[in-house]
């Protein structure tokens, strides 16, 4: 069961019992192009922490610490001992059934997914779902990858699952182009995001009649403004999210509840 909400804004907000999922469900049926919003909530169940709430990152750890360039430059042993213990756990977890959904979603609507995730959960779930021949759908990577890695100097970047090993500052992994420290391909506090991304993310969201926003706390811009874009563009916004969020008012249904638990049912045929 999905407990009551107070609904959503926009003057047709539903509560988020049966008739609230009904009335998503409903949407997302009628959509004729649906962009997804995701964050840190997706994995939740799959066992990857969020970022902020009781039992987030940043509860033990400070952002300006270990995810800015400044952290990076002061520390770079300390920040890549986080990052791969970070790397090291996710590389543990599987997909869950939210990201099983959305997978499906992508095949069978060609949804785009737009995600602030740097696990590459949604991309394993596409391809365990085994679409056959082309996806249409996009799914842009926002914040980057935890299984990336680029250069502090030059253009130089690469995948990789490799371990790294950051015992000290001689043994973390080096550009093979340039010889500088190479650092995790993710996008810190007070960096752009990159620009073809980012401009894709906006037409797409611009562009779409329907946002599902799922698992995000809608607090780290500029990705929380990209339901608004679709939003200012005459489309509607649904959100799937345990707690209300700053985009809550904005959604003309907000479902409380996990999306492991809420996306098979919302998005099932
Ligand atoms: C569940 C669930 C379940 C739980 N099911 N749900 C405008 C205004 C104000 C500030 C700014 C602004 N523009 C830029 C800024 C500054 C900053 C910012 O937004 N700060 C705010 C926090 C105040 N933004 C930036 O710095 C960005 N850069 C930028 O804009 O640069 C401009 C520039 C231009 C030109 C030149 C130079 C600069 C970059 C932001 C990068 C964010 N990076 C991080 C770290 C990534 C790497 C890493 O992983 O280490 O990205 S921070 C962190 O937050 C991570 C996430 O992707 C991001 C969003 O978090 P998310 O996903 O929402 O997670 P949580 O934990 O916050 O929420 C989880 C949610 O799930 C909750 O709501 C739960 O209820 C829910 N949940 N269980 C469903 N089972
Ligand atoms: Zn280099």
């Amino acid at each position: 069961m999905i407990p009551p909400t107070e609904g959503g804004g926009r003057g047709h907000g539903r509560p988020a019992g049966e008739p609230g999922l009904a009335r998503a469900a409903e949407l997302i049926r009628d959509a004729r192009r649906i962009v997804v919003v995701t964050g840190a909530g997706v994995s939740a169940e799959s066992g990857v922490p969020t970022f902020r709430g009781r039992e987030g990152l940043w509860r033990d750890h400070r952002p300006e610490d270990l995810a800015t360039p400044a952290a990076f430059h002061r520390d770079p042993r300390l920040v890549w001992e986080w990052y791969e213990w970070r790397r090291s756990l996710v590389g543990e977890c599987s997909p869950n059934p939210a990201h099983r959904a959305l997978a499906e979603l992508q095949v069978r609507k060609e949804a785009d997914i737009l995600t602030q995730n740097v696990d590459g959960l949604h991309a394993l779930a596409l391809e365990r779902v085994g679409a056959d021949g082309v996806v249409e759908a996009r799914l842009l990577e926002l914040h980057g990858s935890l299984f990336r890695l680029r250069c502090t100097a030059c253009s130089w970047e690469t995948s990789s699952r490799e371990p790294v090993d950051a015992s000290s500052e001689a043994t973390l992994p080096h550009c093979p182009e340039c010889g500088a420290l190479a650092r995790p391909g993710v996008v810190w506090f007070g960096e752009a995001l990159d620009r073809g991304v980012l401009e894709e993310a906006f037409r797409l969201a611009s562009s779409a009649d329907t946002c599902l926003v799922v698992g995000t706390s809608a607090v780290v811009q500029p990705a929380a403004s990209l339901p608004l874009a679709t939003a200012r563009a005459g489309g509607v916004v649904v959100e799937v999210n345990p707690e209300p969020t700053p985009l809550t008012n904005l959604a003309a249904v907000s479902l409380r509840g996990s999306a492991g638990e809420v996306l098979p049912r919302l998005l099932e045929g």
